[in-house]
């Protein structure tokens, strides 16, 4: 269909989710979250997709916020729907089973920030943007921004963030923490492209497993957390894929995975 604001583009292994509304700087109306989720199904279900890239359309914004002309609008109630909607929506791509990596290719502000922060790895270069408005708008951030970046950054820097309002340009959010990499304008899509191809080269069901421990496990305490890995290790010990990499290294040669 033409009017999707957001698109998948699937090539070399890789899915390419565009988030694709550039006259409103990508900002999070309720009909871009409903084309993600369309997009996270067929994310979910492909067998062809191994490393997800997000970006923005556009020169200028990755995604400019929550749709503000929307919320304005809104009740409470609406209000609430909408963000659990959202929250719902982050979380899906949060627990997405491939590796996701986001190119903040310009503004991520408030709700942007937050799909930034519901992927594993970001990329930015010296015209990223990042930050959380809210507080300047009479709300806080309301798409998990409170957690996720406390989670990633620690607590005190996340205060002075969200209270000050303040925006943070590249070199400082690749400072602080929040940017994987910085990198020129030139290599933004290709340094994620390496880095999916690097991840690509290893067993695809080790990498899922990896995620997939450190995200719950850093919900757990550690003991927990510490058992969940030794049984997500366990398990790998029956994939064919295990087999073939230790075989590989014996025989010094390159692997060849199936995901099996
Ligand atoms: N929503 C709607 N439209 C937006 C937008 C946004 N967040 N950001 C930009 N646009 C639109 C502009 O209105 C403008 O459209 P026209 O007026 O031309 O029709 C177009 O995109 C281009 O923007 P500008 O003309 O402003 O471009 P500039 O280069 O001058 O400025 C800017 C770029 C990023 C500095 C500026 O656009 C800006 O400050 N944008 C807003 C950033 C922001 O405050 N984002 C929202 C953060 S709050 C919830 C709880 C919490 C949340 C949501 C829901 N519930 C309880 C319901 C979280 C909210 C947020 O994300």
């Amino acid at each position: 269909k033409m009017s999707k604001t957001v698109l998948l583009e699937v090539k070399n292994s890789i899915g390419y989710i565009t988030i694709n509304r550039p006259e409103a700087l990508n900002a999070l109306s309720s009909q871009v979250l409903t084309d993600f989720n369309d997009v996270l199904d067929q994310v979910e279900q492909s067998e062809e997709i191994r490393v997800v890239i997000v970006t923005g359309a556009g020169e200028k914004a990755f995604v400019a916020g929550a749709d503000i002309k929307e919320m304005d609008l809104m009740s409470p109630i609406q209000a609430f729907e909408y963000m659990t909607f959202a929250n719902n929506t982050f979380t899906r791509l949060s627990d997405l089973r491939q590796p996701t990596i986001a190119v903040l290719n310009g503004y991520a502000l408030g709700g942007g920030m937050e799909l930034a922060l519901s992927t594993d790895i970001r990329i930015g270069f010296e015209k990223t943007v990042v930050g959380f408005p809210e507080v300047g708008l009479g709300i806080i951030p309301g798409f998990a921004g409170t957690q996720r970046m406390s989670r990633l950054i620690g607590t005190s820097r996340t205060k002075e963030l969200i209270f000050t309002a303040r925006t943070v340009k590249g070199q400082e959010a690749y400072e602080l923490g929040i940017l994987n990499k910085l990198v020129s304008a030139e290599e933004l899509l290709t340094s994620a492209e390496e880095l999916a191809a690097a991840i690509m080269k290893n067993a695809p069901l080790a990498v899922e497993k990896a995620k997939h421990v450190i995200q719950v496990g850093s919900e757990l305490p550690l003991k927990n957390a510490i058992r969940l890995e030794t049984e997500a290790e366990a398990l790998l010990f029956s994939t064919e894929d295990k087999v073939e990499g230790m075989r590989a290294f014996v025989e010094k040669r390159k692997p060849v995975f199936n995901r099996k």
